[in-house]
C-alpha cells in the first residue's frame, strides 16, 4: 500500500498509533472502499455524540493518482519532446525579436514556458477539433501563453512566418499576430478572449452549463465534448474565479468542464503565496464545492524516491515547505536543494545522497512531467457526475537560464545573447549562434518526422485548434418581419403602461414565431418579478437540468414558478457577473455552434455597465451578440430607491463600446423596430454588434406608431410632434420619459408664452454621433469632393432656433451632439448623485421637468435676443424654477 509509516505523522501518541495501525490493516486486508464506509460510520458516530469532528479539506502533498494507476503514456515521448523543444524556441524567439526589432513592443516568455508541457499534452492527445459534424473541444488559453500557441499554429503551417515575425506588429503592410486571444482581432483563430484575468474560467463555466442547455433543448446533439480552461494560479485570486460560480459547475454536474490551473507560484511581481501553498487552498476551495480535484505535483522522478521514504520524512518535508521555498529551489541548483530540502532530515539526505547535484535539480514537477499530466487529463476526461480541476505545479520561466523561477521573470522579454545560444542548444534547435542571437524562427520541413507527427496527431483529433468559425450568418436564418411585432406597434389604447412592460409582452409574442421563438433565451439575475416576467416563466419555464424535484407551493396559481429540464429562461440568482457570462456564451453560439441564439439579457441597468463591463467589453471582441436591456433606467425614473439605483451614466459606458449600439426609447413601438432591425442586422446579415437598450417602469400611454419613422427610430432621431399652427423658433429633444417632458414643455411655451417648439424623439445620440464622425471623416479624407451630410444635420436642415436637449443620462449624452449642432445646442441632464424621492421631485432637483425645459428655451431665447429677457426670468417664478438651488451636479 501507499501510506506512509504511522510513526512520522504522529510521532509521540502511542492510542493514535494503534488505532491508525488497525486502519491500516482494514485497507489492506479489505481495500480502500472499506476504509472509506468505516471513516464515514465513525465521523457519523463521532457527529451524534457531539465531537467536534475536524473538517480537513487536503489530501497529502503528493499527486493525487497513485503510480500504481498511472496509465502508459500513449505517445512518443522522444518526439513530443523535440516538438515541444521547438515550439518553446519559436515562442520566446518570437517575443525576443520583436523586443529586439521594436524595444517596448512587451509579450511573455515565462507563462508560455511554464504551460507547454500541460498543453503540449492536451493538443497531442485529449483537445479535439471537432466530433463528427459537431463543434469539439472548447480551450480557454492562458492569455499570457499566447506565443506558444502561435508557435504551434506556426510548425503546423497555420502561421506564416511573416506572421510570427509580425508578432504584436498589426498594422504594418504584412499581417501580423496580436498580443494576445482576441476574436475581434483574429476572427478565424481565437475564439475566446482571455487575457483580462478571471473572465477565462468564469466564461468557461457558463460555456460548459450553457452547452448543458442547448443539448437539454434539444438544440444540438450532445456528445463527449469539454470545455478546457486554462487558468494562471495568480489568476484564481480574481473573484470571478473562486466566486460562486464553483458551485455553480458542481450543482450544475458539470463533467463536460475541465479547470487546469498553472500553479508556477508565480504571478507578476513574486510569489502568489510565498507563505503558505497556493495548491493547497485552491484544494480546499475546489473539495469544498464539490469538484473532482486532481493534484500534479511531482514528476516520475520523486516516485522512487517517496517508495523509499520508508521514515516517511520525506512526505514531511514536502508538506512543511512553503511556496517561497520552492520558487527558490528551482531558482537556485542541486547543490542548493540537497542542502536546503533534502538536508534538513538526516532521513532525507540519504535518500539522494548517493545523486549528483544536477540528478537533483532535475527532478521535475508534476505539470512538466507528459505521464503526470495525460494520467491527469485522462482521469479528467473520464470522470462523470461534476466538474475536474487539475492542480499542475509547474516551473514560471522554465528553461530560462538565469531567469527560471525568479521574481522578474514574468517582465523577461529580452534575452542576452548567451542566454539565446544557451537557450538554442539545450532544447536542441539546430540554428547557428547568429540566427539564434537574432531570435529567428525555426520550422522543420514539411515531411520532417517532427511535422508529420504533429499534423497526424491533430488529424486524429479531427483538425487544428484554435479556430473559430469566421462566417457571417448562419445559413436559412429568417428574421420575422415587423408584422411579427403589430401588437408593439399598436399602441397600449390609452392604458398607462410601461416600456419594460411592453418588452415583456414583445418577448413572449417573439418566443412563440415560429423562426425565431426557440432561439430567444431570456437571461435574468433573479429580477423577473421586478420586470413583471413571471407570465413568460410559466410560458417557457426556467432551465433547470435536473427538472423540478419539487411541488412550488404556487402550483394552483396561473403564473407559477416553473422550472423544467427543457426550460428556455436562464434565472441566474444574484449574480449580474454570472449573467454577463451566460450572455457570452449565448451570444456566441452563432459561431461556437453555429446555432444563432438570441439573449436578452434584462437586468438593473445600474449594475451593468460599471459593473461588468470588463465581461461586457470581452463579450464585444468576443463577437457577441444579442440584446443587453437596461432595466429600470433612468436617474429620475426609476422613483425612490436612491444614489445607488438611480442610473443616469450606463449609457455613457456603453457608448465607449464600439460594437454595441446604444438606444433610450420612449415608446414601445420604437423598442419593436430596434429589436426587429437588430435581429436582421446581426443574425441575418451577419453584422458584429449587439444592442443595449434602456427599459423604464413608469406608465404612461404607448402611442401607436406614426407612419414612417422607422428609419429615424434606427438611425437615433425622428419628429415626434410638430409645432401646431406656426413654424417653430424652438427645438425640443427628449429620450425615454423625459419625451412626455419635453412634450409638456411644449404646450406650456406655446399656451403660456406664445413660443412654438418642435418636439423630436431621440431614440440614439451615440448612434448619431457615430454617423456624423464617419462623414466628418470621410470628408477630412476627401477634401477635393462634394462633402456628406450626416443624418442629422439632414433631418434637422431648415429648422431654427435653440436646441433643449433633456435627457434622464448626464448632459454629455445629448453633448455628444454639440460638435454638430454648435451653439443651438443646450442640454439638461441628471449629473450627480440619486435621491430617494418620486419622479416629480427627482425631476425638479436636476432640472429636466417640463419647466426646467420651457424655461430653458426661453432663457436661451432671451440671450438670443429673441424673447423678452425680463418676461423671461419671470417664467422661472410662474413655473416654480428655483433658479438658485444648489447645483444637482454636486448635490
Ligand atoms: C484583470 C487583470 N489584471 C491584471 C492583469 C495584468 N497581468 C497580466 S499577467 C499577470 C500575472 C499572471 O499571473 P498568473 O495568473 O499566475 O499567470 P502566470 O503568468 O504565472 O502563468 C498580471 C497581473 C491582467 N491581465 N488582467
Ligand atoms: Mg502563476
Amino acid at each position: 500500500m501507499n501510506a506512509k509509516p504511522a510513526a512520522a505523522l504522529e510521532p509521540d501518541h502511542e492510542e493514535i498509533l494503534e488505532w491508525i495501525e488497525a486502519f491500516d490493516e482494514v485497507i489492506d486486508q479489505e481495500g480502500p472502499g472499506q476504509g472509506t464506509r468505516l471513516l464515514d460510520a465513525l465521523t457519523r458516530r463521532a457527529q451524534q455524540s457531539g465531537v467536534d469532528v475536524p473538517v480537513h479539506l487536503n489530501t497529502p502533498y503528493v499527486n493525487t493518482i497513485p503510480v500504481a494507476e498511472e496509465a502508459p503514456y500513449p505517445g512518443d515521448r522522444a518526439m513530443e519532446r523535440r516538438i515541444k523543444s521547438l515550439i518553446r524556441w519559436n515562442a520566446m524567439a518570437m517575443v525576443h525579436r520583436q523586443n529586439k526589432k521594436d524595444p517596448g513592443i512587451g509579450g511573455h516568455i515565462s507563462t508560455y514556458s511554464s504551460l507547454a508541457t500541460l498543453l503540449e499534452v492536451g493538443y497531442n492527445h485529449f483537445f479535439y477539433a471537432n466530433h463528427g459534424e459537431e463543434p469539439g473541444d472548447f480551450v480557454y488559453f492562458q492569455g499570457h501563453a499566447s506565443p506558444g500557441v502561435y508557435a504551434r499554429a506556426f510548425l503546423e503551417g497555420r502561421l506564416t512566418q511573416e506572421q510570427v515575425e509580425n508578432y504584436r506588429h498589426e498594422l504594418r503592410d504584412k499581417p501580423g499576430l496580436s498580443s494576445y486571444p482576441h476574436p475581434w482581432l483574429m476572427p478565424s483563430f481565437w475564439r475566446f478572449p482571455t487575457v483580462s484575468m478571471g473572465l477565462g474560467p468564469l466564461n468557461a463555466i457558463y460555456q460548459a452549463r450553457f452547452m448543458r442547455y442547448l443539448e437539454n433543448r434539444g438544440l444540438i446533439k450532445p456528445t463527449p465534448r469539454k470545455v478546457w480552461a486554462f487558468i494562471g494560479d495568480g489568476e484564481t485570486d480574481e473573484p470571478e474565479v473562486l466566486g460562486a460560480q464553483l458551485t455553480l459547475a458542481s450543482r450544475e454536474k458539470l463533467d463536460n468542464l475541465i479547470f487546469v490551473v498553472n500553479c508556477n507560484l508565480q504571478r507578476l511581481d513574486g510569489p502568489v503565496r510565498g507563505n503558505g501553498k497556493i495548491i493547497n487552498e485552491l484544494e480546499s476551495a475546489f473539495r469544498g464545492t464539490g469538484w473532482n480535484v486532481i493534484k500534479v505535483i511531482w514528476g516520475s522522478g520523486w516516485d522512487e524516491l517517496l517508495a523509499r521514504d520508508h521514515s516517511g520524512m520525506l512526505l514531511k518535508r514536502m508538506e512543511e515547505c512553503v511556496d517561497g521555498e520552492y520558487q527558490t529551489f528551482k531558482a537556485k541548483d542541486g547543490a542548493y536543494v540537497r542542502k536546503e530540502f533534502f538536508g534538513k532530515y538526516p532521513e532525507t539526505a540519504a535518500l539522494v545522497a548517493d545523486w549528483t547535484d544536477d540528478e537533483i535539480f532535475h527532478l521535475q514537477r508534476g505539470g512538466l512531467d507528459p505521464q503526470k499530466v495525460y494520467n491527469a487529463y485522462k482521469r479528467a476526461v473520464d470522470h462523470k457526475g461534476g466538474p475536474t480541476v487539475i492542480l499542475a505545479k509547474t516551473i514560471k520561466g522554465y528553461g530560462l537560464g538565469s531567469a527560471q523561477a525568479r521574481n522578474a521573470t514574468h517582465q523577461e522579454k529580452k534575452m542576452t545573447d548567451e542566454a539565446l545560444t544557451a537557450f538554442r542548444s539545450r532544447f536542441e534547435i539546430p540554428i547557428p549562434d547568429k540566427a539564434a542571437q537574432e531570435g529567428a524562427p525555426y520550422r522543420p520541413p514539411d515531411d520532417s518526422p517532427e511535422i508529420q507527427y504533429m499534423l497526424e496527431r491533430r488529424k486524429a483529433l479531427g483538425g487544428f485548434t484554435p479556430k473559430r468559425d469566421a462566417r457571417k450568418s448562419v445559413r436559412g436564418f429568417e428574421t420575422p418581419g415587423l408584422d411579427a411585432f403589430k401588437e408593439s406597434l399598436e399602441g397600449s389604447k390609452g392604458r398607462a403602461v410601461s416600456t419594460t412592460m411592453g418588452f415583456v409582452s414583445m418577448l413572449r409574442n417573439l418566443m412563440k414565431d415560429p423562426k425565431v421563438g426557440k432561439l430567444v433565451v431570456p437571461i435574468i439575475p433573479d429580477e423577473a418579478r421586478t420586470f413583471g416576467m413571471e407570465s413568460i416563466i410559466r410560458q417557457v419555464g426556467i432551465y433547470a437540468s435536473q427538472g423540478q424535484l419539487y411541488k412550488p407551493h404556487d402550483v394552483d396559481m396561473l403564473l407559477y414558478y416553473r422550472e423544467a429540464k427543457e426550460g428556455q429562461i436562464l434565472e441566474e440568482g444574484i449574480t449580474e457577473a454570472g449573467s454577463m457570462a451566460s450572455m457570452t456564451a449565448a451570444g456566441t453560439a452563432y459561431s461556437n455552434y453555429r446555432v444563432p441564439m438570441i439573449p436578452f439579457f434584462t437586468y438593473y441597468s445600474m449594475f451593468g455597465f460599471q459593473r461588468v463591463g470588463d465581461l461586457i467589453w470581452a463579450f464585444a471582441d468576443a463577437r457577441g451578440k444579442g440584446f443587453l436591456m437596461g432595466g429600470t433606467g433612468g436617474r429620475t425614473t426609476l422613483a425612490g430607491e436612491g444614489l445607488q439605483h438611480q442610473d443616469g451614466h450606463s449609457v455613457v459606458v456603453s457608448s465607449t463600446v464600439p460594437t454595441c449600439a446604444t438606444y433610450d426609447p420612449a415608446y414601445v413601438y420604437e423598442i419593436a423596430v430596434i429589436v426587429q432591425d437588430g435581429i436582421r442586422r446581426m443574425y441575418q446579415e451577419g453584422e458584429d454588434r449587439f444592442y443595449y437598450i434602456m427599459l423604464y417602469n413608469e406608465d404612461y400611454a404607448m402611442p401607436e406608431m406614426p407612419s414612417g419613422c422607422e428609419e429615424g427610430i434606427i438611425k437615433g432621431i425622428y419628429k415626434f410632434k410638430a409645432a401646431e399652427g406656426k413654424k417653430a423658433t424652438v427645438q425640443l429633444f427628449g429620450s425615454g420619459p423625459i419625451l412626455n417632458e419635453a412634450l409638456k414643455a411644449q404646450s406650456i411655451l406655446a399656451e403660456k408664452y406664445g413660443v412654438h417648439a418642435d418636439v423630436w424623439s431621440v431614440t440614439s445620440y451615440n448612434e448619431l454621433r457615430r454617423e456624423a464622425l464617419s462623414c466628418d471623416r470621410w470628408n477630412r479624407l476627401h477634401p477635393a469632393e462634394k462633402a456628406k451630410q450626416p443624418y442629422l444635420l439632414s433631418i434637422l436642415d431648415k429648422t431654427d432656433g435653440p436646441i433643449i436637449a433633456a435627457s434622464d443620462y448626464m448632459k454629455v449624452v445629448p453633448d455628444q451632439l454639440a460638435p454638430w449642432l454648435g451653439t443651438r445646442l443646450v442640454t439638461l441632464g441628471t449629473d450627480g448623485f440619486g435621491r430617494s424621492d418620486n419622479r416629480e421631485h427627482l425631476r425638479r432637483h436636476f432640472e429636466i421637468n417640463a419647466e426646467s425645459i420651457a424655461t430653458s428655451a426661453l432663457s436661451r431665447l432671451a440671450r438670443d435676443g429673441k424673447f423678452d429677457a425680463k418676461k423671461a426670468q419671470k417664467a422661472f417664478a410662474d413655473l416654480g424654477v428655483n433658479q438658485e438651488k444648489v447645483d444637482p451636479a454636486r448635490a
